[in-house]
């Protein structure tokens, strides 16, 4: 593929607290880095999201007295999977990830800011009613096709990628520059299940080597 003037990289959650010794490492997150790097190089257009949580939000598990990270819990929107804290607005876990050039963005989205309502999605918060305004962004800015990367696979870059495809968007994600934390599902592990519900949806699976 060659990216054009309707192309914008949609780099996702490249986060200390996602990385090697962070608060919720994605197994080999830091190997998305260097491609990410290479890919930034090749677009027009960049965004870069941003896990961006008040202290004490509802998908941490320090929130509900008794759980641990990794439970489920019910909640009003659903089903929420309860986290080790992370990526706390304004710490340093929350600050993109050392070696991730930011300079080549022009809009940054942050996402998961309210209290009570935790956000994979770049788009559409967990109660799939919020909206955090990128659709309407990317539609201003005449783009069509999302390229995304980062992290992690199976959660952040699954949801903006559904609901990118909801959005009327083409939707590209990278396998070599995406890490999933792959926890154990049904399907053979949240990874594999992943691929298979972005595939469902449209979504085009391609390498780096790919891109032009
Ligand atoms: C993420 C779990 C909790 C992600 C964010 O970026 O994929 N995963 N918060
Ligand atoms: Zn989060």
């Amino acid at each position: 593929m060659t990216p054009g003037h309707a192309d914008l990289l949609l780099v996702v959650d490249v986060q200390v607290d996602f990385m090697a010794g962070g608060a919720l490492p994605v197994p080999d997150g830091d190997a998305v880095v260097a491609p990410i790097n290479a890919l930034q190089t090749k677009f027009g257009q960049v965004a870069l999201t941003q896990d961006w949580h008040p202290p004490g939000h509802v998908s941490f598990a320090a929130h509900h007295p008794g759980r641990a990270p990794f439970e489920r819990v019910r909640l009003p929107y659903g089903d929420q999977t309860l986290w080790p804290s992370h990526c706390v607005r304004g710490t340093p876990g929350a600050a993109f990830a050392p070696g991730l050039d930011t300079g080549f963005a022009d809009l940054v989205v942050r996402k998961g800011t309210h209290f009570t309502v935790d956000s994979y999605s770049a788009f559409l918060e967990a109660d799939r009613t919020t909206r955090t305004g990128l659709a309407g962004a990317l539609r201003e800015r005449g783009v069509t096709r999302l390229t995304l990367c980062g992290l992690a696979t199976d959660f952040c870059v699954l949801w903006s990628a559904l609901d990118a495809r909801d959005a009327g968007f083409a939707v590209v994600v990278v396998e070599d520059a995406v890490r999933g934390i792959d926890a154990p599902s049904p399907a053979g592990g949240s990874v594999a299940e992943a691929w298979a519900r972005m595939a469902a949806a449209g979504v085009h699976r391609v390498r780096m080597a790919e891109i032009d």
